[in-house]
């Protein structure tokens, strides 16, 4: 009989690349979706393997339902991606983001705990708990201080701490993936490389006059959401729980993002970007850069995309789309 795999947030964008990934690892894999009014469109991202998989209704701020939830499916392994994911909307929705990427965590522990599960969790935990903190040689790792700068940065900070809280007290096997940005064409457009690679080829196609976008200066270590999600199932095939950084190392502005992207469409971006406050955060982030020697070390796991090929993976997408 197949191994089951429970999915929260099974229709972001890294619960439709990690559930193709374990469908052919030979999963039986299942998902919580929360309701939403329109259910056709939210589960786009999944659509194509729609059939093979096993979706429950349910949601990270309603503890009884992950019960019923994890009751019912008995997973071996549960990947906790479900969140209010977007850093600048957090400024906005301090409390529904607090309550479901911070409590929702807490939700989980106590579901699994108390149906006295065996289950592996995964926790989505993320580079933006690290803050404007760096070490002296400039990197993110495992071993920095963690000083968040936004409400969605101190809610993960909380999911991590409570994870690692779990794992002692209770000997539960529940691991942090502290991963760093990653991208792919199923990323939401409000997230700064696909609003670009869409609203570039949009300037391309005479579809907008403009992009407008906030701070060109902030600096991100972009990876492919494709390689960062077989980090994940490596992280739950250790022998022991643990917590790890996923990132490629290298870190590229938001200035170079709009450079690589309209030129690569052989357009000059300072005929099209315009600034707008809107997109600035009351607090920014300014740097991120990770070292995941320990991932790699205890996992070999290496990313296959680079920032240009990944955002090349984008740009095509966009065109297709578009054209
Ligand atoms: P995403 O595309 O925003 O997906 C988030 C998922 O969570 C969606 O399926 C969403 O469903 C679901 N969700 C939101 N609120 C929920 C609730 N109350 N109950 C149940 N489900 C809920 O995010 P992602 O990029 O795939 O990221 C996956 C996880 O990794 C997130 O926890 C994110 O914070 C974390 N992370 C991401 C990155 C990154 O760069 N992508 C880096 C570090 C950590 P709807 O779409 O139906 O609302
Ligand atoms: O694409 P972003 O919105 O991603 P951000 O804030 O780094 O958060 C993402 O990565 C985290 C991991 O570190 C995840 F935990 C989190 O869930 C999410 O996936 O913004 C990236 C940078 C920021 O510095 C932002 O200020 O781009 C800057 N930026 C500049 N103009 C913009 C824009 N960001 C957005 N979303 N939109 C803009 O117009």
């Amino acid at each position: 009989m197949s191994k089951a795999a429970l999915i929260t947030g099974i229709n972001g964008q890294d619960g439709a690349y990690l559930s193709s990934f374990l469908l052919d690892k030979g999963y039986e894999v299942h998902g919580i979706v929360k309701r939403n009014s329109v259910a056709e469109n939210q589960t786009y991202r999944v659509d194509h393997i729609f059939d093979r998989l096993n979706l429950h209704y349910g949601d990270m701020t309603d503890m009884s339902s992950l019960v019923r939830v994890i009751g019912e499916v008995q997973p071996v392994e549960i990947y906790n991606l479900a969140a209010q994911s977007h850093v600048r909307i957090s400024f906005d929705q301090p409390v529904y983001t607090t309550n479901v990427v911070a409590l929702g965590t807490l939700n989980l522990l106590e579901a699994v705990k108390s149906l006295k599960s065996d289950a592996k969790i995964y926790q989505a935990s993320s580079s933006e708990m690290f803050g404007n903190s760096i070490d002296p040689d400039g990197f993110q790792r495992e071993t920095t201080p963690m000083h968040p700068v936004s409400p969605y940065g101190c809610a993960k900070l909380y999911g991590y701490n409570i994870v690692r809280n779990y794992r002692n007290s209770y000997e539960m096997f529940v691991s942090n993936g502290i991963l760093f940005n990653h991208e792919s064409p199923l990323r939401g457009t409000n997230f700064v490389t696909n609003k670009v690679a869409k609203g570039a080829v949009q300037c391309k196609l005479g579809k907008a006059k403009e992009l407008a976008i906030g701070n060109p200066r902030a600096a991100r270590d972009w990876g492919h959401a494709k390689d960062y999600v077989e980090a994940m199932w490596l992280i739950l095939q250790q022998d022991k729980p643990d917590d790890f950084v996923c990132a490629t190392g290298v870190s590229h502005t938001v200035g170079d993002l709009l450079d690589y992207t309209f030129r690569k469409l052989d357009l000059d971006p300072i005929d099209f970007v315009t600034h707008d406050q809107k997109f600035f955060r009351p607090e920014e982030l300014d740097v991120l850069k990770g070292d995941s020697s320990k991932l790699r070390t205890a996992t070999g796991w290496e990313p296959k995309y680079d920032f240009y090929s990944m955002m090349d993976e984008m740009i095509e997408y966009w065109l297709d789309r578009l054209s």
